[in-house]
């Protein structure tokens, strides 16, 4: 039997509020009270009676063509999706606000967002992974797209980064290159959201300008413990533009507040099991929980002197601009504060362009840059289907906006009135709008002549210099973790060829670190360096900035602990430490054998967040094991339970315990004084001092030990 709705109330679509009056059948009134349930209408409005059951002739008959609701439910159903992106496929998406600090912008560009410190100009962001496909696990080792979206009084600007510096490649020509080779391989449709096969190292090792971008990605930089820990860059060469049409040439910086983060391989591999949208979860809790993330927003300024005397050329994206060179100077704040009411309208729907620039920003001729810049329109038009993808509220300018374009599919915001084109006689009230040259965009003023050619600048030619660079500025712990990657990923690719001619990269960059990535293939022979097509410059001086240990936070602000417990739990202990986290700005989850929670030394259930076997500990950035003498016997039973304190201790995590932890310690074969990793809680207040040495998130020093291959 179909069910009838109750009473006609509230129709959805039409969004009404309450005192709102609705129609029902016969014509009849209805007001709109507060809670009332809003009465379920098709897309045209019309309120729907059963939306169990399809209109049939009896109740086993045929169903009828008539049934309008279940056509256009199905119909509107089986086109829910729209192309995935071709690149950065997986993302995830925040409201917040971008604000000037201080007014040093404001000299230098006559950009409005600039102009007024302590402004909140709203912003959008997206995070993303690049090769993986929209399904694919957060925690792929991959490079993150940082894109921002600022909606400025003067249009939207787009800053459409990434969290490395750099890039594979130097010209546009090549991406659909690399990015067929990054993806998964055409014929058997695998591996995705992975580098580790043989067309991405084939195209690599053939594409020696990729080199710096390669010890970028084999670092710990394509494995951001969260989107809330990892820088984002601009990376391209971009201008500021004054009233005078001057040009400060500038580099676009985020540097995170809570100082950055990375997990270990290893734990990636186990964290894209146990929770595959590990980030966005991380993000969507952060903000719902008014720990609202924030980033400063830096400027690396420079002028054409800097640029004649510097070693690359600033056109060439696969080369940064160290600090230590050229300060990175905070001018603002990047907050993320809101999450998305709808993830498809405003996550998937958000389209970024580099060629969404307010008067005061400038391109440069990085042929990169500019191969972006005709690219992103492009992509729109397929993915959202229409030129009118700006009515969108996620990708509409916040700011008054006139155009004469018109029509096209779904057009939402078509001109008023008589006037569509222009010049046209209709006078200031109905004639629409006009150009303004004092208003209006102007690009940099530049004299270009030249040959017509297919080249690229002769500096473009040096290519391992500073992948020479980024490894020496890294931690001895990061520089093992770099050449662990190169073992695994070349492991993974088949042709032993492919092998050798990476090494014969690597032999430009590091002499060790070739031997031990050859030694750690079981390379038979040592190849020849290859070629450079430009001398290297060797003794570039190492830079700190680079170091992702060396950049890490100084406290366990925004972190989390996983706090084991069972039944009998000590109740003092387990409040010491939950206030100890959360007075240092961390927050805590219990882990027990039953979700249900434990009943503790003072008899309070307290309920858990993870059942043991769902919160492995690579969830956490520290772990406490403070289980009752026999929830300890009784969790040494448990496989899981064992996997928690062991991944722990082999991903270098502080491990805290309570005195009756032995008997799990005991049968995971771990013991408690192993190193300074394990902090004994003998008392309330060694609960203070183990968060505080949290802050240091890892005990670095145990890792050598447990790694041996
Ligand atoms: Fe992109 N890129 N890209 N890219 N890119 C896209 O635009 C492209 C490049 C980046 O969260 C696409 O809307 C070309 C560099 C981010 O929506 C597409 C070239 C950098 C995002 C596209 C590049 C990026 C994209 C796919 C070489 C770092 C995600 C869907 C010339 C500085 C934005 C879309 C989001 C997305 C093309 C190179 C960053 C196809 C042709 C370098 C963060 O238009």
């Amino acid at each position: 039997m179909a069910k009838k709705p109750a009473s006609l109330k509230v129709n959805p679509a039409a969004q009404m509020d309450e005192g709102t009056v609705q129609r029902g059948p016969g014509g009849e009134t209805h007001q709109i009270a507060k809670g009332d349930v809003p009465v379920l209408t098709t897309a045209q409005g019309i309120p729907v009676f059963d939306d169990q059951n399809a209109l049939k002739i009896g109740p086993r008959g045929p169903v009828l063509l008539e049934d309008f609701a279940l056509r256009e439910k199905i119909f509107h159903f089986d086109h829910e999706r729209i192309p995935e992106r071709v690149v950065h496929a997986r993302g995830f998406g925040a409201h917040g606000f971008f604000e000037m600090t201080d007014d040093t912008l404001a000299k230098l560009s006559t950009a409005d967002v600039f102009q007024r410190p302590g402004e909140q100009t709203p912003a959008f962001v997206r995070f993303s992974t690049v090769a993986g496909n929209k399904g694919s696990p957060d925690v792929a080792r991959d490079v993150r797209g940082f894109a921002v979206k600022i909606y400025s009084q003067q249009g939207n600007w787009d800053i459409v980064g990434n969290n490395i510096p750099v890039f594979f490649i130097q010209d546009a020509i090549k991406f659909p290159d690399l990015i067929h080779a990054a993806k998964q391989e055409p014929d058997r449709g695998f591996p995705q959201a992975q580098t580790a096969h043989d067309n991405f190292w084939d195209f690599i090792s053939l594409s020696p300008e990729s080199m710096h971008m390669a010890m970028w990605i084999m670092s710990d930089r394509t494995l951001p413990r969260s989107f809330r820990f990892m820088e984002g860059f601009g990376v391209h060469t971009f201008r500021l533009i004054d009233a005078a049409g001057k040009t400060t040439f500038v580099k676009f910086h985020w540097k995170p507040k809570l100082g950055l983060q990375s997990v270990v391989w290893n734990e990636a591999v186990k964290l894209n099991g146990a929770d595959p949208d590990y980030h966005r979860r991380d993000l969507w809790d952060a903000i719902t929980t008014g720990n609202f993330p924030e980033w400063e927003f830096g400027v690396q300024l420079f002028d054409e002197e800097f640029i004649n005397s510097f070693d690359f050329d600033v056109l060439d994206a696969t080369k940064l601009i160290p600090e230590e060179l050229v300060p990175i100077k905070i001018v603002g704040r990047l907050v993320l504060n809101r999450v998305v009411d709808n993830f498809f309208a405003e996550t998937e729907q958000v389209a970024f362009s580099t060629g969404n620039v307010p008067p005061g920003i400038g391109f440069t001729n990085d042929p990169l840059l500019q191969g972006r810049n005709f690219s992103y329109l492009d992509t729109q038009l397929k993915r959202l289907g229409s030129t009118n993808f700006t009515h969108l509220p996620i990708n509409a300018p916040k700011c008054p906006f006139h155009t004469f374009q018109q029509d096209g599919h779904m057009a939402m915001v078509n001109p008023k009135g008589r006037a569509n084109y222009e010049p046209n006689s209709w006078g200031p009230e109905i004639g629409g709008p006009r150009e303004s040259p004092t208003l209006g965009y102007k690009p940099a003023q530049e004299h270009i002549s030249g040959d017509k050619l297919q080249a690229r600048g002769e500096l473009f030619a040096d290519h391992y210099s500073q992948a020479i660079q980024f490894y020496a500025s890294q931690t001895p712990f990061e520089q093992v973790h770099i050449k662990d990657a190169l073992v695994f990923e070349l492991s993974k690719v088949e042709t032993p060829a492919i092998r050798t001619r990476m090494v014969s990269h690597l032999l430009n960059i590091d002499d060790a670190l070739a031997q031990q990535v050859a030694d750690g293939l079981g390379l038979p022979e040592m190849p020849a360096p290859a070629t450079p097509a430009r001398a290297i410059i060797k003794d570039l001086p190492a830079s700190k900035a680079l170091s992702i240990i060396a950049n890490g936070p100084k406290s366990f602000k925004g972190r989390k602990l996983g706090i084991l417990v069972t039944d009998g739990v000590d109740m003092a202990l387990l409040a010491a430490l939950q206030e100890a986290v959360t007075t240092a700005g961390g927050v805590f989850e219990l882990i027990a054998p039953k979700v249900g929670g434990v009943v503790c030394s003072d008899g309070m259930l307290i309920p858990a967040k993870q059942k043991v076997n769902g919160g492995p500990s690579v969830l956490y950035d520290a772990v406490a094991v403070i289980p009752s003498a026999e929830g300890a016997a009784l969790l040494a039973q448990e496989a899981t339970a064992k996997d928690f304190v062991n991944d722990a201790f082999a991903h270098a995590k502080f491990i805290a315990y309570g005195p009756d932890a032995t008997a799990l310690f005991e049968k995971a074969n771990l013991t408690a004084d192993m190193d300074g990793g394990f902090v004994a809680l003998k008392k309330l207040a060694d609960a203070k001092a183990f968060i505080k040495l949290c802050g240091e998130l890892r005990f670095w020093a145990r890792e050598a030990k447990v790694h041996s291959v």
